[in-house]
């Protein structure tokens, strides 16, 4: 089956840690979509010191939003290149806050968004122990997902980090600007009918409900 580019415009929304990241990494492993996250943007950004970078570490580092003009364009970049073999977008981080979802309406409305609903104590727990490949954004933790070998990124052999939003005090802060911005944005979305609503404890139990709601979404045969 040919969707064309594009059919797939989806978004996946939920608090720090709630597994967008590692979802995502799933979604494109079975569907052809371009992974879009606005984390791995900024964070790239600070890590090559670019003019924007420079002026958005400090915001990052203590768990602060950046200014929505400046990533929107950012994201319109992504959403812009043309990636063969890829037949739409999943984008990961963004938006995030209703003046964000407003300029994304505008340019290419999403029609699937995954709301992946993760109780904050489990996320707590699971950012302490979260390690991630800054080259390509690859994601793991000590307990559920170690790397093959300790420290190492499991394709490239280059080692890993901790990310510097991960300290508890940035954690915090970031958890309090979701709890903030969240209900407007579900609410956006919930009137667009766009909203599915996943709630758990476990990326491997919520995988294949996100994945049969894909499949029913676009209506996509096995052989996609
Ligand atoms: P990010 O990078 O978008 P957050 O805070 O929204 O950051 P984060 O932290 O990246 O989201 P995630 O992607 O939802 O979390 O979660 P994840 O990485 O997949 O999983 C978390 C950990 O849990 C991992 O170690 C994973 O292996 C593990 N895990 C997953 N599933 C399970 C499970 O079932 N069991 C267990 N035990 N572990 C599991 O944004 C960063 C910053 O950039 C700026 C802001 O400053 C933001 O704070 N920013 C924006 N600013 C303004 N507007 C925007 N739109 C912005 N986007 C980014
Ligand atoms: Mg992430």
């Amino acid at each position: 089956t040919d969707l064309g580019y594009g059919t797939i415009r989806a978004v996946i929304f939920g608090a720090p840690g709630s597994g967008k990241g590692t979802i995502a990494q799933r979604i494109v492993k079975d569907f052809k979509v371009q992974h879009i996250s606005s984390g791995d943007v900024l964070r790239s950004h600070i890590s090559k010191e670019t003019e924007y970078g420079k002026q958005i570490a400090d915001i990052v580092k203590v768990g602060g939003l950046v200014p929505s003009k400046m990533l929107s364009s950012l994201i319109e970049i992504e959403l812009e290149k043309k990636v063969p073999g890829v037949k739409g977008f999943l984008l990961d981080g963004y938006p995030r806050t209703i003046e964000q979802a407003g300029i994304l309406q505008n340019l290419k409305s999403p029609n699937l968004v995954v709301f992946l609903n993760v109780p904050f104590d489990t996320i707590i727990d699971r950012i302490k122990s979260r390690w991630i490949h800054p080259g390509s954004g690859r994601i793991y933790n000590l307990e559920f997902s170690p790397p093959k070998v300790e420290g190492k990124d499991d394709l490239t052999g280059e080692p890993l980090i901790q990310r510097e939003d991960d300290k508890p005090e940035s954690v915090l802060r970031r958890l309090e600007l979701y709890q903030m911005e969240a209900e407007p944005l579900l609410a956006y979305y919930r009137e667009r009918g766009v909203l599915q609503e996943f709630w758990g404890t476990e990326s491997n139990k919520i995988y294949p409900e996100v994945f049969k709601c894909i499949t029913e979404t676009y209506e996509l045969d096995a052989d996609y």
